[in-house]
């Protein structure tokens, strides 16, 4: 591949301190505000927003710039009630069929999730995110991808804050495993489901567990 041109950084701006301190604070305090959320309104959303959040989401940093991810979004009723009904068959082995160790289910109960999964119909879009493990190259060879699974957590990251920043909820849901969902989505082998990000509307009485996030002592060391 040919050497990129290069050009000024003329896209940044910097913020003088006072506002730096502000607009760090602000942001966090926005960030603060999002929860995840199991229950959501069928309200519709337009999908020119999902459509700039994605867009967002793919400004991400990755690996070589191979930008490794594809978004699925399913809008479609009949696609989502065939994705849950799928879904809740992995779940429900997962919570009640002995899959999970008792450990994992131990660790999760205080959340309270189980192997049912009705936002998988009542949220307006399931964004399936697939990541790219390899690129097929247009003679039918394999063109690898880099460091996919942080190139597309990054991008992942960024759309969860794009859409909360649209003043939407979400959901990261993690059926297991999600092969299923290349079939259902038709997608290729090179693309690896990596997680289903619901989006929409929270319902109106939706209710959120009482959790706490760690203190800054506790999330980094700072060596100076
Ligand atoms: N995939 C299951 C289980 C689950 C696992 C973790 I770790 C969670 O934080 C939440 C759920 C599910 O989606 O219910």
């Amino acid at each position: 591949m040919p050497r990129a041109q290069f050009v000024p950084l003329d896209t940044y701006r910097e913020v003088p301190e006072e506002e730096m301190r502000a607009a760090a604070r602000d942001f966090l305090e926005t960030m603060r505000r999002r929860r995840t959320v199991r229950e959501f309104s069928n309200r519709p959303v337009p999908r020119a927003v999902i459509e700039d959040c994605l867009l967002a989401a793919g400004t991400a940093p990755n690996g070589a710039n191979r930008q490794p991810w594809r978004f699925v979004v399913v809008g479609d009723p009949a696609v989502k009630a065939t994705i849950r009904k799928e879904a809740e068959v992995e779940e429900r082995a997962f919570y009640t069929g002995g899959k999970a160790p008792q450990e994992w289910l131990d660790a999760l109960a205080h959340l309270g999730t189980d192997e049912h999964k009705p936002f998988l119909e009542q949220a307006p879009w399931l964004i399936v995110i697939f990541a790219e493990s390899y690129e097929v190259l247009e003679d039918g060879t394999r063109s690898k991808n880099y460091y996919v699974s942080e190139s597309v957590g990054i991008a992942t990251g960024m759309l969860i804050t794009a859409l909360h920043h649209a003043g939407l909820v979400t959901l990261t849901h993690t059926p297991s495993p999600m092969r299923f969902l290349n079939g259902l989505l038709g997608r290729p082998d090179n693309e690896r489901p990596f997680l289903i990000l619901v989006a929409g509307y929270p319902e109106e009485d939706a209710t959120v567990p009482v959790i706490t996030k760690k203190p800054i002592e506790e999330i980094a060391v700072f060596v100076e």
